[in-house]
């Protein structure tokens, strides 16, 4: 027995694309249903981005989820950029008018689950074995096994927000998708700590050891990484290796003020660039991580996945509520656009701060001149910073 479900918009994928769709649809009165692999602890718990450009933070409001964001989040007007030892401050605030916020994105998709669950909305959790049908028809569907039983949802619009590994992409055939990609040679080893934050504002840093980053939750609660070897395990980094490193490439200055501690989490993430193009298959959709990845570098995937989010919900709100089509018409090209932007800002700001393996002593000078430059044009500093705090939506 199939059990069929009718809706606007199915959304396979609950990450924070999926939930703020979500929101903005059923804010303007657009039915959907969200389903995930996963379940909400599990979604909840994963632990990732840290900063929000201001225009996230907008989107957010809009949806009517950022009450707690206003509370809790702390507003950050500058990071510094280091390089063995020397420290350059950009200042976001002064040299683009603009700050950012920092607001882990698990508390961004508790908000969100929150707000779907008090509007009595529903989900689909643990379900497998997705397969979309129909996408160039004007009667797509959805199927999925949830609780043994075979679903079906007939939509008339597909939202592929599953990340860089769902199925949405894959429904795209391999004639009409272009994928673009580079993978780094190294990853990021994070952690979290109750301990206070080393500095005020975000560190990144570049030691002949390789990159680190100081970032935090709270004002009792630190997020630090250090760029480790690509095939690493959590276990090649107990907390004493962890420290030592840390406070070696933050330089003996800053190392002076970190307060170490036991950390509660720990994991490796790759680094990877990537585009999917198209970002539209008839009447499938894909938004985020399904279509991009960025190198955590920057702190853009999150805030390019709720870019792409206020323009499709934008679209298919115009398409619901005043008949017209454009924005859909124009999502695939005009979020790309912005995308690859995104993606060279990451790309450029991952390959100044970490050590490459197979860097020449030439090249090694040549990312040294590049922050000589940057610590010394207010021009440079300008392009750092208007890019970190966001670029403008089309
Ligand atoms: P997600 O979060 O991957 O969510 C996708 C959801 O889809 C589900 N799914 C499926 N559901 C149904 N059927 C299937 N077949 C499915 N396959 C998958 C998954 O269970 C999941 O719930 O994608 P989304 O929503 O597009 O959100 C993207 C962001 O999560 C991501 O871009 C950011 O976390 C990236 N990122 C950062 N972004 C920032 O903007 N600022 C940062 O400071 C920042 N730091 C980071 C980061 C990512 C990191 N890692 C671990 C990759 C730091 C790190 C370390
Ligand atoms: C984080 O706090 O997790 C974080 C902050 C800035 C980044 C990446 C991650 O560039």
């Amino acid at each position: 027995m199939t059990k069929t479900l009718k809706t606007q918009v199915c959304i396979v994928g609950s990450g924070p694309s999926g939930l703020l769709l979500a929101q903005l649809l059923a804010n303007a009165g657009v039915d959907s249903i969200l389903l995930d692999r996963k379940n909400r602890s599990y979604i909840e718990s994963r632990v990732r981005a840290g900063v929000l450009e201001s225009g996230t933070v907008a989107a957010l409001e809009e949806a009517g989820v950022a009450s707690r964001l206003h509370a809790e989040g702390i507003p950050h007007e500058g990071f510094d950029l280091a390089f063995d030892g020397a420290r350059h401050r950009i200042d976001l605030v002064g040299l683009t008018g603009k700050s950012v916020t920092v607001y882990g994105q698990t508390e961004v998709t508790k908000d969100l689950f929150d707000a779907r669950y008090s509007a009595g909305q529903q989900f689909c959790f643990d379900v497998e074995e997705v397969v979309l049908h129909d996408l160039k028809s004007a009667n797509p569907s959805v199927q999925f096994m949830m609780d043994g039983e075979k679903h079906n949802v007939c939509c008339d619009y597909v939202a592929g927000c599953d990340g860089y590994h769902g199925v949405s992409r894959s429904a795209i055939p391999a004639v009409v998708l272009r994928t673009f990609e580079r993978e780094y040679p190294f990853g990021w080893l994070g952690i979290l700590v109750d301990q206070p934050p080393v500095s005020d504002e975000l560190i990144y840093a570049n030691h002949e050891h390789g990159f680190a980053l100081a970032s935090m939750r709270s004002e009792t609660r630190s997020r630090y990484y250090v760029q480790c070897d690509i095939n690493d395990k959590v276990s090649d980094w107990p907390d004493e290796r962890f420290w030592q490193e840390f406070a070696l490439r933050l330089g003996p200055e800053t190392a002076a003020k970190l307060q170490t501690g036991d950390s509660f989490e720990k994991s490796v993430a790759p680094l990877r660039s990537f585009v999917a193009e198209p970002m539209r298959y008839g009447n499938l959709f894909l938004a985020g991580d399904a279509a991009h990845i960025v190198p955590p570098t920057g702190a853009k995937g999150l805030n390019l996945a709720v870019a792409d989010i206020r323009l499709l919900s934008r679209g298919l709100i115009e398409h619901y509520n005043a008949g017209k089509d454009d924005y859909l018409d124009n999502y695939s090209s005009s979020v790309l656009n912005r995308v690859w932007k995104v993606e060279r800002f990451s790309w450029q700001l991952s390959k100044l701060m970490h050590q490459f393996p197979d860097n020449s002593p030439f090249e090694k000078r040549m990312q040294r001149a590049e922050f000589d430059y940057i610590a010394s044009s207010e021009a440079a500093s300008k392009t750092i910073a208007e890019n970190y705090v966001g670029l403008p939506l089309e």
